[in-house]
């Protein structure tokens, strides 16, 4: 392609003349906002370790207290985006909260997308729209747009979860808001697994507000159904993803999530694909290979891959490892810009 004309080539007077009437050439910039083939993304190949995370969480603990954050929650920020902007990608958000024993954080309700990846600790909850979802390694929980929440912890150690939402989309599409509130009453426990054996409490059969019928969807289950596929197919990807059980569709409308299992000594080679990605260890070890950069990733480690990347997931172990996916393709299928290509 062509190059074409820069900003320098142009009068400054002219230039000048430009600005103060708020006119921008497109030429100069032209090649920047379409280049040739494939996006040039901000989002860079980069990891974050569960090691490094940890200490700085538990130290947040002490010096803010939960009154004075609401959510203690330290973002995994990418750096091709700048810290200050706290994306991991252009469309997801990923943090790292720490909630105390006895500690409680209240009530809110917002605009962007959340899910909760427990990753430590246990007997925490989050109540979602009066339902109260334990919250136990590896379980995610939803809480959708609009959908009431707060998180809570009976137990007596810290628990850790990974918040991821679409909050980076949402803040740039100027649709992002909170509303608080007070604590809400629980009006529904014990819904374990709901659709797990296809049948449901008729009170939640139909729903008038939310079509999110499943918001807890626990390890456990998920572990199994990757275990038993594995058995019954002993070569190539073992993936799952979250569904709405009542649809078949992507459990979220902005963000996809799933759940791999790379056999003992493995080797998965992912599509390029026109969706960024997130990876998080929910067991075993990984080598994660994006394009030429190589991350050795332990469990409660995360990491993410722009657009059109090269990936490898890459089990060198002698046991099976366990990984969380959250991609851009539900978004970006809805809007006709998701694509699949060949590996170099
Ligand atoms: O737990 O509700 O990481 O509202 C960012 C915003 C967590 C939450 C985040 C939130 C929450």
């Amino acid at each position: 392609m062509e190059q074409l004309a820069r900003l320098e080539d142009l009068p400054t007077r002219y230039v000048a003349d430009l600005t103060q009437k708020n006119l921008v050439p497109l030429w100069p910039s032209l090649r920047n906002v379409l280049p040739p083939l494939k996006p040039i993304p901000h989002t860079q190949a980069i990891s974050w370790k569960f090691k490094d995370i940890k200490p700085l969480l538990i130290e947040a603990g002490e010096l803010t207290p939960i009154e004075k954050a609401e959510r203690r929650v330290l973002v995994l920020a990418n750096p091709g985006h700048g810290l200050e902007n706290m994306r991991a990608t252009s469309v997801i958000y990923l943090g790292m909260q720490l909630l105390l024993p006895k500690e409680w954080a209240p009530a809110h309700r917002h605009t962007p997308n959340a899910v909760r990846l427990i990753v430590e600790g246990e007997k925490a909850y989050t109540t979602v729209e009066g339902e109260k979802c334990p919250m136990s390694h590896g379980d995610l929980i939803l809480t959708p747009s609009g959908l009431w929440h707060e998180h809570g912890h009976d137990g007596d150690e810290p628990v850790i979860w990974l918040d991821v939402l679409d909050l980076p989309l949402v803040y740039y599409m100027e649709a992002s808001y909170v509303e608080g509130g007070e604590c809400q009453p629980v009006t529904n426990t014990g819904t374990k697994s709901r659709y797990g054996k296809g049948l449901v409490p008729t009170q939640h059969h139909i729903r008038a507000k939310n079509n999110y019928p499943m918001l807890r969807y626990p390890w456990a289950e998920a572990k199994q159904l990757l275990n038993d596929l594995a058995e019954a197919q002993s070569q190539g990807p073992i993936q799952v993803a979250y569904v709405n059980p009542e649809t078949g569709e992507d459990c979220q409308k902005i963000i996809g999530y799933s759940a791999v299992m790379v056999r003992a000594n493995e080797t998965i080679q992912m599509s390029p694909c026109s969706a960024a990605q997130v990876f998080h260890v929910i067991e075993g070890q990984l080598e994660l290979q994006i394009g030429t950069d190589t991350f050795n990733l332990e469990k409660a480690d995360t990491a993410c891959a722009p657009c059109f990347a090269q990936v490898d997931l890459i089990n060198k172990s002698s046991e099976p490892c366990f990984i969380f996916i959250a991609d851009e393709a539900p978004i970006q299928k809805k809007l006709d810009l998701y694509s699949v290509r060949e590996r170099n």
